[in-house]
């Protein structure tokens, strides 16, 4: 039986998320405070009233004494279980490096934006690819016209990534490059180009992201089924432990996690058990844990919640050491020792009064480097509106520059270490944490804990109720759901031109098929296939043969493809979780009818429609059959958060709700949506292909009869683009920030539309 194959799961075999009493405060408020602040609180127990129950459910104080810090060990930095970091001197001696992620359109363009940040600062490089060479398509395949060079840069074989570095000497410049699914075909072009370049590979350092199993839970930028997919990272991590011995194999990323909602004991839970899964893959592969397990690298996300990431990353470091400790018995320290990079989340950002995201970016970076990161990515202020510019790329760069160099901030090693808060916080969430991951180890691992579905429906259910909080004003963001402004201002957006970029990316295929020698190439692709077939031979050494005689992306990956299928994704809905974290149906009702007054009175009463109707009554009376809407996510854009979230909360409002498989061209999304009979088709789109899909969704519907079908769209869309939607026949657009109940009602409303009509 295969790791994957044997544990069919289904949603009711997991349990809803308990917390245990590891997340309740170990030692009591001191007596005299309380004494203090029950005058202050005119007689109220302070206890009761100020304690903070953080999403996670952990109890934080509202003060910390030397009593909570009792038990505290005495720990320095770069010292098992390197809880105050992995280094002695930190950035006392070196900070943090500055690492950008970018990469858009062509490979000239992504070129001359990094030699420019490196020249105005930035010390390391990141590559954000197109989700066409995420998935393994070449620019010139059809799945991929919305794609390619949208929300990345596009490559398709080593002569474009040697434009890419062109002037820049991959022996000396640390690169890292996000790639996952087609992570053969990228990091065997990223060594011949530095090969070619005159580079040896023992100089080559850098890191390649190689973490599958957060695909499968929530990034979705997956190939082919799991189990290759870790036969892939296996050997990438034999070759580089033996040739590359400054690279660093894998890219183990919480980061995407909380992206997608997971709180931060999640995050970290999750993250840690996929570390684990890969040392026993690392092994299997026939290393020892030393021989590999030093140049494993993590990455984490960091949100608004300050302590508590902080906190986060501190209790990553010890409860790592911890548990390689005790599972594989390390002679080396450093295999032991958790080194991080950090990214600002992206999620908490906002469209609306979109400066503010400067604020917020400080914050969070702060965060990320008083919790010791080795390298850190600060978003751009615009995130939630397109790309970074040249000047939003700017302020997130100055941004660390300024905590580096102007606020003194490396000064101190780890100068959280012995606050009471601090160290209480860390001990709470490494204890809530380790049970999850002791949880997972005793399933059987990550592998068995991803094909069971557990996590993604924990991470899915955490951002339903997260969004719940928010709708609900129990969270609040400043310009959003409080304090908004009358009137936003317009900001700049980088537009990429997509039919110019494919047709350039086509010509160089053609180019590049034209003039290497055919028979190597098909020699070389045809040692891929055989090895994928027999498990024998290394899949990346092959790779950097099949890049050295000019195979492009798609090739390599359909070599493979050939033997191991492509993975089918399956979408189900969270039910209910959005609800019951919003609160009691009345207070939803309540709530309602509160936006209901200032919003749709006039419109209601014109329709004579009550505020049920919403709720689906009289919506149902009129139908005759339940509200259906088709949540669907076109292209290769696999960041379905929102839509999840949309379906979870549709659902629990009344709606059927139906989602698309990930990845449907927008031909397939017309033909489900009239198979399954839908009212509305909800596109979620957050990488910049909506320009070129939904049109693309509104031709074909027109053709196939169906243009009754009402065409909403949501997610990261500039506001100089939603007039050329609408006249392409969308009749809704619901930007970041919309609160989920009043988009459910715009949507009852077109639907009620098209029954008058
Ligand atoms: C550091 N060094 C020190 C030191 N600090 N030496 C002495 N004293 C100190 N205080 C040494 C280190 O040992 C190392 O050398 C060298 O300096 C570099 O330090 P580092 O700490 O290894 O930093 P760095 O090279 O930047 O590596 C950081 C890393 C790495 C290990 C976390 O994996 C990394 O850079 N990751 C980045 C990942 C990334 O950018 N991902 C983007 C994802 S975006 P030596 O010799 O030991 O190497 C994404 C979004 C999406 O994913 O698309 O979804
Ligand atoms: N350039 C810069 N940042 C990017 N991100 C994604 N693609 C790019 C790119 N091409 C960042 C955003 C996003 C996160 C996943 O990575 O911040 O939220």
């Amino acid at each position: 039986i295969t790791t994957f194959g044997m544990l069919k799961w289904t949603s009711k075999h997991i349990q809803r998320r308990t917390f245990s009493s590891a997340r309740r405060a170990k030692v009591p408020l001191n007596e005299e405070w309380i004494k203090h602040a029950t005058k202050e609180l005119k007689g109220k127990d302070p206890a009761k009233e100020l304690t903070w129950h953080t999403a996670e459910g952990l109890e934080v104080k509202p003060v910390y004494t030397k009593a909570d810090t009792e038990n505290t060990p005495e720990e320095i930095p770069g010292k098992f279980p390197f809880t105050r970091g992995p280094y002695a001197s930190m950035y006392t001696a070196r900070p943090w490096t500055i690492r950008q992620y970018a990469g858009f359109s062509t490979v000239e363009e992504s070129n001359a934006f990094y030699r420019k940040n490196l020249a105005a600062g930035q010390q390391g490089l990141s590559v954000a690819f197109d989700l066409a060479t995420h998935r393994g398509y070449d620019s010139d395949h059809p799945r991929v016209i919305g794609d390619v060079g949208m929300a990345g840069v596009a490559i398709d074989s080593v002569e474009d990534m040697k434009i890419l570095f062109d002037g820049i000497p991959l022996n000396k410049m640390s690169v890292s490059m996000t790639m996952n699914g087609a992570v053969l075909p990228i990091l065997s072009m990223y060594i011949v180009t530095g090969i070619e370049q005159g580079a040896q590979l023992k100089e080559l350092s850098g890191t390649i992201q190689n973490d599958i199993l957060k695909e499968f839970m929530v990034r979705n930028t997956f190939i082919y089924p799991p189990e290759p997919s870790m036969r892939i990272i296996g050997d990438i991590f034999a070759f580089t432990a033996k040739h590359m011995p400054k690279y660093n194999s894998i890219s183990i990323s919480g980061y995407h996690m909380q992206e997608a909602g997971a709180d931060a004991v999640l995050e970290l839970a999750f993250t840690v058990a996929d570390g684990l899964e890969y040392v026993r893959t690392g092994i299997k592969s026939g290393m020892t844990v030393d021989d590999f397990a030093p140049r494993l690298s993590f990455f984490w996300g960091i949100g608004m919640n300050f302590y508590m990431e902080i906190a986060k990353m501190r209790a990553a470091r010890r409860l790592w050491a911890h548990m390689i400790q005790e599972t594989f018995h390390p002679k080396s320290q450093k295999s032991m020792m958790l080194r991080t990079h950090c990214q600002t989340s992206g999620w908490s950002l906002t469209e609306q009064d979109p400066y503010n995201n400067i604020v917020r970016t400080t914050i969070e970076a702060m965060a990320a480097v008083l919790g010791g990161t080795q390298s850190l990515h600060t978003n751009s202020f615009d995130e939630a509106i397109g790309l970074p510019t040249e000047f939003s790329a700017r302020i997130a760069r100055n941004t660390q520059l300024i905590l580096q160099e102007e606020a003194f901030i490396p000064k101190v090693a780890d100068p959280w270490g012995g606050s009471y808060m601090m160290e209480s916080l860390t001990d709470g969430i490494y204890e809530a944490a380790r049970e999850i991951v002791e949880e997972i180890e005793n399933m059987g691992g990550m592998a068995y804990a991803v094909a069971s579905g557990m996590p993604k429906l924990r991470i899915e259910e955490s951002a339903a109720r997260r969004q719940a909080r928010i709708d609900s004003g129990q969270e609040t963001i400043v310009g959003v759901n409080k304090y908004r402004l009358e009137k936003e201002t317009e900001v700049d957006v980088l537009t990429i031109d997509n039919t110019k970029v494919r047709q350039e990316q086509i010509n160089r295929i053609n180019e590049i098929k034209a003039n290497r020698d055919d028979k190597q190439a098909q020699d070389a692709l045809n040692a891929l296939e055989e090895s994928a077939r027999s498990g024998q031979g290394n899949l990346l050494e092959l790779s950097i043969e099949a890049s050295k005689a000019r195979c492009t992306v798609g090739e390599i990956s359909s070599a493979l493809e050939k033997v191991w299928g492509r993975h089918e994704p399956s979408s189900r809905v969270a039910s209910g979780a959005y609800k019951s974290a919003y609160g009691t149906e009345e207070e939803i009702d309540k709530t309602l009818k509160l936006v209901e007054v200032s919003i749709y009175t006039v419109l209601l009463s014109i329709s004579g429609l009550m505020i049920y109707y919403f709720r689906n009554k009289m919506t149902r009376s009129k139908l005759g059959v339940n509200p259906r809407i088709l949540v669907a996510k076109c292209g290769q854009d696999g960041h379905d958060r929102g839509a999840k979230v949309i379906a979870s909360a549709f659902s629990d409002f009344g709606f059927d709700v139906d989602l698309s498989p990930l990845f449907s061209t927008p031909e397939e999304v017309a033909r489900q949506a009239i198979d399954n009979d839908v009212h509305v088709i909800g596109v979620s789109s957050q990488a910049a292909g909506h320009k070129t899909l939904i049109p693309a969704l509104i031709g074909e519907l027109k053709r196939l009869g169906a243009s009754d079908k009402i065409v909403v769209v949501g997610g990261v869309i500039p506001h100089k683009d939603y007039q050329f939607l609408k006249d392409a026949g969308v009749s809704a657009i619901f930007g970041p920030g919309t609160k989920i109940p009043e988009a459910a009602k715009e949507v009852v409303l077109k639907i009620q539309e098209t029954i008058h009509d």
